[in-house]
This record gives structure tokens, sequence and C-alpha cells, in this order.
């Protein structure tokens, strides 16, 4: 199906990445030379990130798999022999067919991310497979569920403040985010709305490449943004700078909380958060004078044990001063609320013959492959990496390790975690596969159909599933659907009424789709919460055993200026690992264009902190705690306030190198939602 050799055609970015910017692949002689933007994407206007421009470099790469291997070193050596798909195929459903027999089919636990957002790719033809097999569940709360799971209690409906909304604002907080690596579109459209006066605050640990072009940047300690949120909540209401017709008619629990802010002085807010006092009533008088206010919630700040109350108490704000109600203003969390699909078509739970299955959440991974009783004995990794992103690796290192485990990994690379694997299976770059995608922050429903042919013998993550049923002897008709069929399905869901507008035929014809966002007019009518309102009281997470209203907690592990608990004895650091610029969490990590650009590792650490372990600038440093430990390059720098140090990017092991930031993270699960809590880690530093 792939059409001419030479020409321009359109294509996605497949990236878990916000933008999901429409792309042009330019083919010579079959191959694609060049990736540029696609100009006719209405917000991302063609222009893309240096990481996708660079994107045949990947597609490419020598070292891409193309056949299907078998390990035959150790487990973690890499060591692989090539083999037949048959062999292959047939060697899997022997061993899932003797587990089965032997341990049950819970026995068998898929690990997959969004590697690739195709919704064919990961939520598709995967899912009935192994709902269809009886396997184990896993919960997948490795990226923002936690916060969508606080927003949820605040505002029930997953989706707030449209991308081109935010042009209007005339003040912007982008809070935990670092949009300049990570939402590039959000920030031109910011860049928009400056020229016409908006002014830019941003509120990080550090003063990250979007802290840096603020009009004030706001440091803070690590986890304490609910404290400072409650503080201006305090400030607002006792100036007066609520709206509280809007509060009568759209909210439950305000008088509520008014009486609970009163403890959140500015005062202690500021000993907790470390931002001065007289800056958080400047800041929550800025927020409350100015209109429209937009706040932009990040997921740097949701990934700590209290991240679930974080993000429900930034995103109450909105409803004190009613921003709501005004084009530009509110908040965003996530909008992948209005593009939902047709999940049961797609993922088709019917066809589990033990709907109670357990679930076992992907941030414990490590922890589930050594402890679990009944044991997981058969590991099928795709569209994710955990030996890197993953908390806790040497864990997650030591669980794959397991002599009775069986491994698959479905991968273009062989990537840390593949390296563990009984069989590597070659995955298709997504520009040689039919999907679909949706973005988690703009509107446009787009598709993709194969540009260049499947490379080597590598096969899409449907076509590998659609086999897989077949050597099982699944013979539902659900295996034999096309491509197109699945779109068809998926969009196919009149309960979502944004997603009328979007067929497959139009699809086809036009590549991209805007949603009908006619529905929003009537979002705060119709909140999906218990109550239909903003629930700034929300009695549903007190039966949940949860603080109903928005309480700041402090870190389980770590600190802030009033809670020091034990931990910090012992490791009086906090240590941050956000992603850094030119990798996509771990992929990208082995392009050498792109880590050329990042060079290494390096740590960022305050001069005090530096100073008090004769540590300089450029010098070698371990990093370490109970966990593990981590080699950098030391950068001396006070972007940060002293007592917190970061190093940006998921790197490989490479160079025997102890490369992994998450060598060092806990696997603790976030007050909600089981989410992770990669940045509540306490670590020590020494020169190496
Ligand atoms: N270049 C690039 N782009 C990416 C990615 C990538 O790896 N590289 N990853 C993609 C994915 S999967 C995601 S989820 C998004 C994430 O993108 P963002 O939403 O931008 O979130 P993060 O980059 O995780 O973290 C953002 C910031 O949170 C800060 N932070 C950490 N703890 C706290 C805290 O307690 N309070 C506050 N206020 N700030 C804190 C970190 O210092 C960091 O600067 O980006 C996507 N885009
Ligand atoms: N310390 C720390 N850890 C983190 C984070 C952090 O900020 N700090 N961020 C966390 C977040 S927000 C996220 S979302 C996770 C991300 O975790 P993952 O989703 O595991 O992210 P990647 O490292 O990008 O791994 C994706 C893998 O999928 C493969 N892949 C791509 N396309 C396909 C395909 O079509 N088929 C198959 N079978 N495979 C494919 C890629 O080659 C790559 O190896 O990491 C988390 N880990
Ligand atoms: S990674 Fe993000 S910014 Fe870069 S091309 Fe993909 S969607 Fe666009
Ligand atoms: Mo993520």
């Amino acid at each position: 199906m792939i059409r001419e050799e030479n020409g321009i055609f359109p294509a996605v970015c497949p990236l878990d990445c916000p933008d999901t910017c429409g792309l042009l692949l330019h083919k010579e002689n079959g191959k694609i030379v060049k990736v540029t933007g696609n100009p006719d994407h209405p917000i991302t206007q063609g222009a893309i990130c240096n990481k996708v421009r660079n994107m045949t470099e990947r597609v490419y790469h020598p070292e891409r798999v193309l056949y299907p291997l078998r390990r035959v070193g150790r487990k973690g050596e890499g060591k692989f022999e090539r083999i037949s798909w048959d062999e292959a195929l047939a060697e899997i459903a022997d061993r899932y067919r003797k587990l089965i027999k032997e341990h049950g089919p819970e026995s068998i636990l898929p690990y997959s991310f969004y590697g690739n957002m195709g919704i064919l790719s990961v939520d598709g033809m995967d899912r009935r497979f192994f709902n269809r097999l009886g396997s184990s569940q896993l919960q997948q709360g490795i990226c923002n569920s936690a916060g969508s799971a606080g927003w949820k209690y605040t505002m029930g409906f997953g989706g707030g403040t449209s991308p081109e909304d935010t042009v209007k604002a005339k003040l912007i907080i982008i809070w935990g985010g670092n949009l300049v690596s990570t939402n590039m579109h959000q920030i031109a459209l910011i860049e928009k709305a400056r020229k016409q006066g908006a002014k830019l605050v941003v509120i990080d640990v550090h003063r990250n490449r979007t802290g840096q072009r603020a009009d004030w940047f706001i440091p803070l300690y690590p986890g304490t943004d609910s404290a400072l949120a409650l503080g201006m909540m305090h400030v607002l209401f006792e100036r007066g700078l609520v709206n509280e017709p809007f509060m009568e008619r759209y909210t439950t629990g305000y008088a509520e909380l008014r009486e609970h802010v009163k403890q959140y002085t500015p005062e202690r807010v500021s000993a907790i958060t470390g931002v001065p006092a007289d800056d958080i009533v400047q800041l929550a008088v800025m927020y409350g004078e100015t209109s429209p206010a937009y706040i932009h919630i990040g997921n740097g700040l949701q990934h700590h044990d209290n991240g679930g109350m974080t993000v429900r108490t930034i995103s109450c704000l909105p409803a004190l001063t009613g921003q709501w109600l005004v084009p530009g203003g509110g908040a965003y969390k996530s909008n992948g609320g209005y593009n939902k699909m047709n999940a049961e078509a797609l993922e088709r739970p019917d066809l589990r013959p033990n709907p109670a299955a357990r679930t076992i959440s992907m941030n414990r991974i490590g922890e589930a492959l050594l402890t679990l009783e009944p044991p997981i004995y058969g590991l099928f990794v795709y569209c994710a990496n955990p030996a890197v992103v993953a908390p806790d690796t040497g864990k997650v290192e030591r669980g794959l390790s397991r002599e009775d485990l069986f491994t698959v990994v479905h991968d273009l690379f062989l990537t840390d975690t593949a390296k563990y694997a009984d069989i590597v299976l070659p995955a298709t770059s997504t520009f040689e596969n039919t999907d679909l995608y949706a973005s988690y922050w703009h509107h446009y429903v787009q598709i993709q159909e194969p540009v260049i042919p499947a490379q080597g013998e590598s096969k899409s993550n449907v076509e590998v599933f659609r086999l897989l049923a077949a050597a099982m002897g699944f013979e539902e008709a659900a295996f034999r659907d096309t491509e197109e069929d699945l779109i068809r399905q998926a969009l196919d869901y009149p309960a979502n009424p944004y997603l009328r507008t979007v067929t497959l035929e139009g699809l086809k014809e036009r590549r991209m789709i805007k949603l009908d966002m006619t529905h929003k007019e009537r979002y705060l009518d119709n909140l999906a919460t218990p109550s239909g309102k903003i629930e700034l009281y929300s009695a549903q997470m007190a039966e949940e055993g949860l603080p109903p209203l928005p309480t700041y907690t402090p870190l389980r592990e770590g600190y802030d200026g009033e809670n020091r608990p034990g931990t910090q004895e012992a490791y009086p650091l906090m240590f941050i690992s956000p992603p850094n610029h030119s990798f996509l969490n771990s992929t990208f990590g082995n392009v050498e264009k792109l880590t050329a650009l990042e060079k290494q590792p390096t740590l960022q650490i305050h001069p005090e902190d530096a100073a008090a372990r004769s540590i300089a600038d450029g010098e070698r440093v371990v990093v370490w705690n109970e966990r593990g430990s981590y080699e950098a390059l030391a950068a001396v720098t006070d972007k940060m306030l002293p007592g917190v140090v970061i190093s940006q990017g998921l790197w490989w092991d490479r160079d025997g190198k102890r490369s992994r930031a998450n060598a060092l993270t806990p696997d603790r699960l976030a007050d909600m939602g089981g989410g992770a809590v990669f940045f509540s880690t306490a670590v020590d530093v020494k020169r190496q």
C-alpha cells in the first residue's frame, strides 16, 4: 500500500508529546531523507522539534532490530541469535500454553506504555490479545495518573482550556512544566500572548529553559506546590479577590474552603515552600486581579508522594476567581478527555475469560517480578523501556534477571530492557504503519498511513498481536479486523459528542480533523463530578479516606521548610530527574546526533551544596542513596534552591557507567491514581 517512491507525504509525530505535530516526510529513491513540519496543521503550523527533524537517524539507525532474535547469552548480556518469525511465534505460543496450563493465564503480564501514541498500536489489537488470553492487567500509572486523579476530583472531566484560547491570556502561570522542551507549540502561543502584553510566571524547582524565559521565575522546594496554592487562596479570600457569584453557582464547599485556608498564612507557606511571604501575596494578588489568567499544570509537580493532591489543589484556583468563564482563562492539565474514543470496541474486554484478573502497577514492576505470589512467569514488553524509565531500576533489573521468567520484548532497538529478553521481536517505525493519533493537548485527530515499507522483517504491533492470536488458536473475528476496521470502531462512539466530526473517510481525505468543540460551551453545566459542580469540597474524597478539602501533605521522603523526616539526615538532598531537551523519555538515547547535544548526564548542584562537599564545576560525582547510585558531571549553578539537585534526561546505560537516574528513585505510589513518585527522592552526592 506504499505510494509513489518519491515525493512529500503527510505524517504524524508518534511520540508521547502533547504537540502531536503534523509532519511531512520527504522521500527520495524510496527512502525518507528529510522530516519537516506540516504547515497545514492549524496548531503546530509547520514547526517541529530538533528531535524529530532527526527522526531519519532513528528510522534508518544501523542498530535497528530487523529480525526476530532468541537469547543465547546471559540475561542482560545482550547476546542473541537470529530466528524466523515462525519460530518466534511458535516458541511464544508454546511457552504461553504451558504457563497457562501450569500456572493459569494471570502468570503472564503485558507491560506497555506510549512509546508510540498510535491508538491501534497501544490500545487496540494488543489489548484484545491479552484480554482473550486472560493475562494479569497492568495499571499504567507511570506518567500522569496521580495528577489526573487529582484533577478529576475537582473538575470531573479530563479536559480544560483549549490551546487556541491561551493567546488571549494576560497572565500565564506555567506550574511544574518545562514547555520549551516538552510542549513547544504552547510556548509559541504564549509568546503571541506576551506580544499583546501578557506576563509569564514559571513556578518550578529549577530555572529550566522555560523558567529562563519567564517575566517572573518562582523557585520552591519540591513537593510544596499545594502549600503555595493554599497560600494564594488564603490571600484571595482575605483580600476579597474571589468571585462569590461564580463559586455560589458552580462550586461546592467554598465556605468550608474559606475557613480551611485561614491556616495557610503567607508566613507559614513561606516557611514550607521557600518562597518569600511577600512574593506569595504578590502572586495571589496578580492572579486575582489579572484576567484572563491561565494556569498550565505540568507533569513535574505530580511525580511526588503528594502529586494528586497538588494538582487537585491548583485546579481549584480558577474556580475561586471565576476564570473558567473567561475565554483564555482557566487551566490545563490534559485535554485527553475531549477525544476519548470507543475503548470497549477497541480493547474488547468482553473477550476476557476472567474479568476479575489481578491488576499490577507498572510503577512496581521490579517488586512485582521479585515478590508477587502467585508469581509472574511471562512478561511481554512493548512500547516501553522499564529498565530505564521505571522507578528503582536496580529492582527492575533483578526482576528481569530471573531465570524462570520468560520475557518477550517488541521494540525497534535492543534497549536496556530488550537485553533481558528471551525473545526480541522487531517493531516497525510508525512511518511504516497505518494508525490513528489524537493529542492530549490540542483538538485535532490525525491519521498516519505507511510511507515506507516495513524495514527488514519488522512488524507493527497490530500485526504482531494478530499473528500471536492465530498462533494461540484464537478464532474470534476481532483478531481478523483490519487497521481501517479498528479506526472505524474507535471513532464510532456517540457517548463522546466532541468526536462526532471525525470519520475514517474524512481523515483519509483531509488527514486531520478538529473535534466538535461546540459542546464545550456547556462545559461547566455538565461536569462529571458527583455534584455536577467544581468540587472545592469533595465528599467522594472523604468517603475514600482522603482529605475532602485541598490540603498540604509533606513528602514521605525529602523535606520542606517545616518538615524534616528521618531520611533527611542520611540523604540531605532532593534529587529531581525530569526529561531533557533532546530525548523523549529514553527514546533517542541511542541516536548520536542527539546524545552529542546532551553530551552526558549532568548534575546541577547549588554552590552551597557543592562547597560543602568540595565539589567543583565540571567534576565527576556520584549520587547515591539506599537504592543505588548514578554517575554524572557536576554543574555548579544557582538555578535552584540549596538542597535540590537536578539531572535531566533518561540515559541508556553506556560504557559500563551507572547512568540511570532511576537507580535512585523510589517505587512507592503517589497519594492518588497509583502514580509514580520519581521526584520524591532523597540522595547525597560526593566526588567520584
Ligand atoms: N523533549 C522532551 N519532551 C517531552 C518528553 C521528554 O522526555 N523530552 N517527555 C514527554 C512526556 S511523556 C511528558 S509526561 C511530558 C512532561 O513534560 P512536563 O509537563 O514539562 O513535565 P516534566 O518535564 O516531567 O517536569 C517539568 C518540571 O517540573 C519540575 N518539578 C519537579 N518537581 C517539582 C515540584 O515539586 N514542583 C514544581 N513546581 N516543579 C517541579 C521539574 O524541575 C521540571 O522542570 O513531556 C513530554 N515531552
Ligand atoms: N526519573 C524519571 N523517570 C521517568 C520520567 C521522569 O521524568 N523521570 N518520566 C516518566 C514518564 S512521564 C513516562 S511517560 C515514562 C515513559 O516511559 P516509556 O513509555 O517506557 O518511554 P520510552 O523510554 O520512550 O520507551 C518507549 C519504547 O517504545 C519503543 N517503541 C516506539 N514505537 C514502537 C512501536 O510502534 N512498537 C513497539 N513495540 N515499540 C515501540 C521505543 O523504541 C522505546 O524503546 O517514563 C517515566 N520515567
Ligand atoms: S516530539 Fe513533540 S514537538 Fe517534536 S515533532 Fe513530535 S509532537 Fe512535535
Ligand atoms: Mo509522560
